[in-house]
């Protein structure tokens, strides 16, 4: 059965028509759904206006908008007046037109946020980068979006000028708070005022590319109305955040979990994000007491290494904390309750669908499960001919919603949607009650003597023991049993690697969970291989676990 051809698209505000050109066809895409109120946008939308100039219009210019990491505060108004200048430098002196692609190049900082709003608001397409970016990954991007401008913060500019014939057309390079570079000269000379391009709801505005761990990377694109409709579905039903929140967020605004924490979601509400360009646990713990933020997004892991601190760190002004990016295990549930009072907010969401679309808070939790569909989404596990199975069974999860997978050009459309479904790689039971409880991703499933064996499960056993800082846990190949469970384990402070330890982790294991699941091998790592957003390179155990 093929979905109903997506609604007619409406005339487009791009000059440069690229990304609509490049969209998938509609009868690849998910099924859209709008169903609720919230979610019926006005055919022309710029999401700059509404993110940043509905709150100056409307009276709350002077409030914060973003604090940056020296405690400096942009108002609303602040940020909307550099926004307008920035379009003017992009228009006015760099032959800019709307639909251009430009590639955002830096760490988060008030000045990124701003450059990222200016590049909606004049009608382009932002494709965002993670610092750490080198040239060859960056020239990868810059070809297949076809970068016409690039906005660098002065410190990264060394790997642009590696760029060779890629280097894009126009490269504006700025440093924020310090000595003006050339972008902050020339927003210097030119009018603070700035009209938002006429773009309608469905022109492209952001390309995200996703990480790549399997393959080149793919182009994810997004509309103006899903920047909106991930804050009116996530946010708006499950964190209720209000104007007087102050938000926190460790990922890059590259990655969209970030892109949501730190800037859409405060500025939907008219509240304020913390920007800061250094995100590790300590520099979390060390941020959430001098800035007492309000609520805080980050990875599990991230939450687990912030909980080696808690004897130290005063993290009394939080009030909602957010877990994305991987599974949380129920012992970082557990004992990040014990330490704040809180109980985390977990939320499974993907770079094709944007961000966050099953979820629960507050005594709507269960703790070890990701929650229920997010309202606005509709979420199933089907079998692998996209049947939907009974609860209670294991199977693919499958979503759709205001939000869906529109890879820019790539014929691995057709694997992550099937059947106007989108398909996230991840294997799920859902109970009779509607919560998802999370398997592995798909790939990752282990099969150990005929048993399938979800590896964050056996994690999950293994982090009860308090040795078990962090773990991973993948398939060995076994001649007897094709696959042996296999964990890396890095060790909590105190703790040694020994004989002795390794029986003693096993045997918490098969006391926890049915026997055939414990790691018959243990191995002993100082760090685990993570990507720039926080998840276990398990490929990367899995070739480890290869060649050992
Ligand atoms: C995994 C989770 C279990 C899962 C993301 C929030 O992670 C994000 O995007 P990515 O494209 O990866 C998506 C995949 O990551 N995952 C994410 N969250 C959870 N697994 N429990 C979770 N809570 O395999 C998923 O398919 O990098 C997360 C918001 C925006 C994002 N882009």
């Amino acid at each position: 059965m093929h979905p109903a051809p997506s609604v007619p698209m409406l005339r487009s505000g791009h000059v440069d028509s690229f990304a609509r050109d490049n969209l998938p066809p509609a009868s690849a895409w998910p099924e859209m759904v709008f169903t609720r109120p919230e979610l019926q946008y006005p055919e022309r939308l710029n999401c700059a206006d509404h993110f940043v100039d509905r709150h100056v219009r409307e009276g709350r210019g002077g409030r914060t908008a973003l604090v940056g990491p020296d405690g400096a505060r942009w108002s609303y108004a602040d940020l909307s007046e550099r926004i307008n200048r920035i379009c003017n430098v992009l228009v006015g002196l760099h032959d800019f037109a709307p639909g251009n692609r430009v590639l955002l190049r830096a760490a988060n900082t008030p000045m990124m946020v701003a450059c990222y709003f200016a590049v909606l608001k004049a009608g382009g397409v932002v494709v965002a980068s993670m610092p750490l970016l080198r040239a060859k990954e960056l020239s990868f991007m810059i070809r297949k979006a076809r970068i016409t401008h690039a906005l660098c913060d002065v410190r990264l500019m060394g790997e642009m000028d590696l760029l060779g014939e890629d280097r894009p057309a126009h490269v504006l390079a700025f440093c924020g708070l310090e000595a003006p570079c050339e972008l902050e000269a020339e927003m210097a000379a030119v009018p603070a005022c700035f009209a938002a391009c006429d773009t309608a709801r469905d022109d492209v505005c952001l390309i995200g590319f996703t990480s790549g761990t399997t393959g080149v990377p793919k182009g994810t694109m997004h509309f103006h109305r899903d920047m909106l409709a991930v804050c009116d579905t996530f946010s708006r039903h499950v964190l209720q955040p209000g104007p007087d929140d102050l938000f926190l967020g460790s990922a890059p605004l590259a990655f969209t979990f970030g892109l949501g924490g730190s800037v859409l979601f405060p500025f939907h509400a008219g509240a304020a994000g913390l920007i800061l360009e250094r995100t590790s646990p300590a520099d979390l713990v060390a941020a959430i007491a001098r800035f007492r933020p309000s609520i805080l997004f980050t990875a599990p892991t991230s939450y687990r290494f912030m909980l080696q601190q808690r004897e130290t760190a005063d993290l009394s002004s939080l009030r909602k904390c957010v877990s994305a990016g991987e599974a949380l295990p129920r012992a970082t549930f557990e004992a990040w309750h014990a330490a704040t009072g809180l109980r985390l907010i977990d939320g499974i969401g993907g770079t094709e669908m944007l961000h966050i679309f099953i979820s629960a808070a507050g005594d709507d939790i269960r703790p070890g499960a990701t929650g229920r569909a997010v309202p606005g989404f509709v979420a199933r596990v089907v079998d692998d001919a996209g049947v939907e199975v009974a609860p209670g069974t294991l199977g693919r999860l499958a979503v759709r919603g205001p939000t869906g997978c529109r890879y820019l050009d790539d014929d691995r459309q057709a694997r992550f949607v099937q059947g106007g479904w989108n398909l996230t790689g991840d294997t799920y039971v859902m109970d009779a009650d509607g919560y998802f409880w999370y398997g592995a991703r798909s790939d990752d499933m282990i099969v150990s003597s005929g048993y399938n064996i979800a590896g964050p499960e056996v994690e999950e056993a293994l982090l009860q023991h308090a040795a078990v800082l962090e773990c991973g846990v993948v398939g060995a190949p076994d001649a007897e049993r094709g696959q042996v469970i296999k964990a890396y384990v890095v060790l909590a402070p105190g703790f040694r690697p020994s004989d002795d330890l390794t029986a003693d982790l096993q045997a918490a294991v098969r006391a926890m969970i049915a026997p055939y699941k414990y790691p018959r091998r243990i191995e002993y790592l100082a760090t685990l291989p993570r990507t720039e957003t926080g998840k276990i390179q398990r490929f990367r155990l899995r070739e480890m676990a290869n060649s050992g």
